[in-house]
């Protein structure tokens, strides 16, 4: 295998993107395209593959052909190309970034800070992580020993969404890719700029052909052909709680393993003895970081009685320094919202907040963007008070920069109340009573619990969510655990 090769790849954006399959970028075999809009503009600047089941077949083959090498070659030498993969993001940092901007409507500084930096992490942080997993041995005394060797499945599918594009493309490929095996992926037909520069990316440094194979094209089609396929024996997913489960009906009658991370509507609890700067510094950035699209964002504040007032003014007061404009500008704080269908959905959802009694604090509205800008997705940043605790606003997830305030009492009464939705991805508590951080943390119905702080990450810890927020893990070894099957082997003595 030649970890090595000659290609230089370019960054600069054609008219019509492509496929990657077999080491190569080819068009789609039905020569369909779908237009690629950049939200800030509203206007179409690129062409996507509208691929279905045949490229989706083609991919399949090239990474059957590629996987026996892929498995075999050893963790070291997987480990090594997917380094120089790490380094290329590193190289084309500032064209991805720009890159991810334009295509998700994100500010381009976000996406500098965040997006980028941490598909780098992502591939490096597998490619090492490879190396140092283990599996288990259980000593039967004078009797036998059983090791748990741990294999590669196969080929795999990984389908990522358009709210962090190549943060949780890499998120899923780093891990399958590190454990052996061979990938067929799709980044969202929404935001594929990305994902398509790393495939030129994975060229250049030299990625064996048909290792990764990545297919563009909507969920229905192209998706849906990678999730059926007989033989991808895993599917890792991320995206909206109706697609996991459409998902899960698909793949759990073929017995293929399943990991799903969808939608949240996740508490951010401050308690009166929390350290008020902190707690409304941190809760601007969960709320409308990335314009509130972050499965993770704090949609909904409750704040202890005596805190309420004093919470609310301050955290008004940050809310409205917030710069709502181009991404392209670096002191943008929001961008626009990903797509005209999602601008009208959130629009549609603040109206719904009206209906139910609530009363819009701040913004409440479209923005409307200058120059360039004037056709673009712009929403305020939003917040809103007075409203139940089972209304819509409160349960259903609006994926945008809309958040609500709640009063509580006490610890009790906010649990059941941070409980009360049919999510459980994350929460966010702002105390300095230690036991009751502990407590909480416990009680509460989230896969992830932030004390004082959010989205703090470390990429060896367990993510995902329970109840409707999915099923399975991702991070550190378990990421590796589930892109690999255990199998037991019992020797007598
Ligand atoms: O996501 P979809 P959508 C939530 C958020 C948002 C809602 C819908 O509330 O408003 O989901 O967003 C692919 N077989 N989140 O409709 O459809 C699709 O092409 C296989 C939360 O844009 O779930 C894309 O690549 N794949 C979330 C991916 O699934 C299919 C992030 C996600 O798209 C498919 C995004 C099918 N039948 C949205 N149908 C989070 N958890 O972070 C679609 N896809």
């Amino acid at each position: 295998m030649s970890l090595f090769s000659p290609y230089i790849c370019s960054m600069q954006v054609e008219q019509s993107l492509k496929n990657y399959i077999n080491g190569e970028l080819v068009e789609p075999l039905n020569g369909q395209y779908i237009d690629n809009v950049e939200p800030a503009t509203g206007k179409v600047y690129a062409h996507i593959p509208s691929s279905d089941a045949k490229d989706v077949e083609s991919a399949v083959q090239a990474a059957e052909q590629a996987f026996p090498l892929w498995s075999n070659v050893g963790v070291k030498a997987r480990s090594e190309v997917m380094l120089k993969i790490a380094a290329g993001i590193k190289k084309y940092q500032r064209e991805l970034a720009a890159a991810e901007s334009m295509d998700n409507g994100k500010p381009v500084a976000l996406a500098e800070l965040i997006d980028i930096p941490r598909a780098h992490d992502n591939i490096h942080f597998f490619a090492t992580a490879a190396e140092h997993f283990a599996s288990e041995s259980h000593h039967m005394e004078n009797l036998a020993i059983n090791y748990t060797l741990r294999r590669p499945i196969g080929i795999v599918g990984c389908i990522s969404p358009w709210n962090l594009p190549l943060y949780l493309f890499t998120w899923k490929i780093a891990p399958a890719l590190a454990a052996g095996n061979c990938v067929i992926a799709k980044p969202s037909e929404v935001t594929p700029l990305t994902a398509y520069l790393f495939s030129k990316i994975c060229i250049e440094a030299g990625l064996p052909k048909g290792v990764l194979n990545i297919v563009h094209g909507l969920g229905p089609s192209a998706g849906q052909a990678i999730v059926e396929h007989e033989k991808t024996k895993a599917i890792s997913f991320t995206g909206g709680t109706k697609t996991g489960e459409h998902i899960a009906r698909t793949a759990s009658p073929m017995f293929k393993k399943l990991s799903l991370e969808l939608g949240g509507k996740n508490p951010n609890i401050i308690f009166d003895d929390a350290d008020l700067a902190n707690a409304v510094a941190t809760s601007v950035k969960a709320s409308f970081s990335n314009q509130g699209q972050i499965c993770l964002c704090g949609s909904r504040i409750y704040i202890q009685e005596k805190l309420y007032h004093k919470f609310r003014d301050k955290f008004i007061a940050a809310v409205a320094k917030l710069k709502v404009g181009d991404p392209k500008e670096n002191d943008t704080n929001i961008g626009a919202v990903v797509s005209k269908e999602h601008f009208q959905k959130v629009l549609n959802h603040i109206e719904i907040a009206k209906d139910e009694g609530g009363q819009v604090l701040f913004g409440g509205q479209a923005v409307k963007g200058e120059g360039r800008c004037k056709d673009g997705y712009f929403i305020a940043p939003t917040v809103i008070e007075g409203l139940q605790p089972n209304c819509v606003t409160n349960q259903d997830e609006i994926f945008g920069p809309v958040v609500t305030l709640n009063k509580f009492k006490t610890e009790e009464e906010v649990l059941a109340l941070a409980n009360n939705t049919k999510y459980g991805l994350s929460a966010t508590i702002f105390t300095n009573d230690l036991k009751r951080a502990h407590r909480v943390a416990e009680n509460i119905d989230a896969g992830i619990v932030w004390v004082n702080t959010w989205l703090l990450r470390d990429l060896r810890t367990p993510f995902g969510g329970i109840k409707n927020s999915g099923v399975g893990r991702e991070g550190g070894f378990e990421a590796l655990r589930f892109f690999t099957e255990p199998k037991n082997v019992c020797i007598k003595y």
